[in-house]
């Protein structure tokens, strides 16, 4: 039995990119560089199987003239001949997934696809294709495990309770008890990211000295931002990972730049300063970079100074407004007085500091000029901002969906706006590219 589990290439689209000044256009994001954590924790869950990850992103970074998508597809299906390919969507990405699944049926009816991901978890019925035979919601190490043991000893899929099979119309559930899985408890398989060495340059940061891996201590987030669609996708769960098993993968891993996948890392306060007492007493030195409220960092201070102490180098916090009437709308719980305390924390810990803004919309010139001050006067490494935009299965997808137009969802990534804009839509571009030049530093992350 053969796994080949592809990770989706990214969607191009960037109106900020396109209208951006041209001397705005070398701090704005490109691309997003990880490797596909989710892919890699299923391989682990699937390792007594020959498995292979194949990450396009990646591919697509490192070797420019990789054939377009169909053409990479059916060059890996008849050099793999896998029986199972699997692949994973987040909102931006469900077009490439069909795409990726559709040309493997093309080739081999035969082989089993499965969707999974953030976009199946959250809109399951947009997800149906003729060409897809399995859609599976939520960690599906498990359920991926019963589909190739089923698939080996040639028993019916329809056995395997809680996934979800294509009926010709539809995707339909399957009966029947779902065993647990707990992917951040007892069940959580240690993943192993040697299957991604092909690409082990392309998980490089720009200025970085060395590439960077992912590891998530948490699934989901016990915040409830309006327009985040990770607590709607865990119904608001959140759960941690045993501190034993994060130091066991941390001494594991031969990489020296780590980033935390989660949400937000310093949500249980005496569980990061547990973890962070057990790097110091293992020793593992290596450079972290993660996610942190700006209220929780400076209600904190003494955990950032540990953090700072023992390898937290880069923090990216998302500021989204510095309005306090827009975090409240946001429902960030969070003050935009904390935006200044968190920036003079950080920086007296040596710590760069990447600051995100969310831009609405109907942002006038006069919204854009006062954005644009509040930035200038509150400098940081680098700063982010992108488009406030209503992403399926979120609340504020929903107070807003009647004014959509535009609904292609590779748009839907934060660097377009598919709401109507109060400007016209290029000179909007235009001022949101603007803002990525306030910053200090030189290069991007
Ligand atoms: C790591 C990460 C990335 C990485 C790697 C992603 C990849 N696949 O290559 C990088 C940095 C590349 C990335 C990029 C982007 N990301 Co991102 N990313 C994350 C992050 C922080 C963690 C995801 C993760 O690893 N989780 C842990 C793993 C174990 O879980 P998982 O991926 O969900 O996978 C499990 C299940 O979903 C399921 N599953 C998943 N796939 C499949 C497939 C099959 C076949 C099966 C059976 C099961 C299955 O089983 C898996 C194992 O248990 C999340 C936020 C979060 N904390 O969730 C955002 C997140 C997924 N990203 C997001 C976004 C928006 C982006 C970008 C569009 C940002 C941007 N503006 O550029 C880009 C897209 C690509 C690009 N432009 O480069 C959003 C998605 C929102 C949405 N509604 O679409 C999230 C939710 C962040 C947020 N706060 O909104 N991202």
């Amino acid at each position: 039995m053969k796994i080949l589990l592809i990770n989706t290439p990214r969607s191009p689209f960037n109106g900020i990119l396109q209208y951006a000044p041209e001397e705005a256009k070398p701090f704005i994001h490109k691309k997003l560089i990880g490797p596909p954590l989710g892919l890699l924790t299923l391989a682990a869950a699937v390792k007594d199987y020959e498995v292979i990850v194949f990450d396009t992103k990646a591919e697509y970074d490192l070797f420019p003239d990789t054939p377009e998508l169909k053409k990479l597809v059916e060059k890996l299906i008849i050099e793999h001949q896998p029986d199972i390919v699997g692949t994973t969507v987040i909102t931006s990405e469900l077009y490439y997934g069909k795409e990726i699944l559709q040309t493997v049926k093309s080739i081999n009816p035969n082989i089993t696809t499965i969707i999974g991901g953030q976009y199946v978890n959250i809109r399951l019925e947009e997800c149906y294709d003729k060409d897809i035979d399995i859609a599976i919601q939520g960690h599906g190490g498990q359920k991926l495990r019963e589909i190739s043991l089923a698939k080996e000893k040639g028993m019916s899929l329809k056995n395997i309770p809680g996934i979800h099979i294509n009926n010709g119309v539809g995707f339909e559930k399957t009966q029947g008890v779902e065993k647990a899985w707990d992917a951040a408890g007892e069940n959580f398989i240690m993943p192993d990211r040697k299957l991604l060495e092909r690409w082990r340059q392309a998980y490089r940061v720009q200025s970085a000295p060395s590439p960077t891996t992912y590891l998530y201590t948490s699934l989901g987030c016990p915040f409830k931002c309006t327009f985040c669609s990770i607590w709607k996708e865990n119904c608001g769960a959140y759960y941690k990972r045993n501190i034993h098993s994060i130091i066991e993968e941390l001494i594991s891993i031969d990489y020296d730049i780590v980033r935390f996948a989660d949400a937000n890392t310093i949500v249980d306060i005496s569980f990061i300063d547990e973890l962070f007492s057990q790097i110091e007493k293992h020793g593992i030195k290596k450079e972290y970079i993660m996610d942190i409220r700006a209220d929780v960092a400076v209600n904190n201070p003494k955990l950032i100074e540990k953090l700072a102490k023992n390898g937290l180098k880069v923090v990216i916090c998302g500021f989204e407004s510095y309005k306090e009437a827009e975090l409240n709308k946001y429902n960030k719980s969070s003050s935009a007085s904390y935006i200044e305390q968190a920036i003079e924390l950080f920086h007296d810990n040596g710590i760069m500091l990447r600051g995100n803004y969310v831009i609405p919309t109907n942002y006038t010139p006069e919204d854009f000029k006062a954005m644009s001050d509040y930035a200038g006067q509150h400098k940081v490494a680098y700063a982010g901002y992108t488009v406030l935009t209503p992403m399926p299965g979120t609340d504020y997808y929903d107070e807003v969906k009647n004014d959509i137009i535009d609904k292609d969802l590779r748009k839907y990534n934060f660097f377009n706006a598919v709401l109507p804009t109060y400007l016209p839509l290029e000179e909007f571009y235009r001022e949101v590219g603007s803002l990525w030049l306030i910053r200090k530093g030189k290069d991007v992350i």
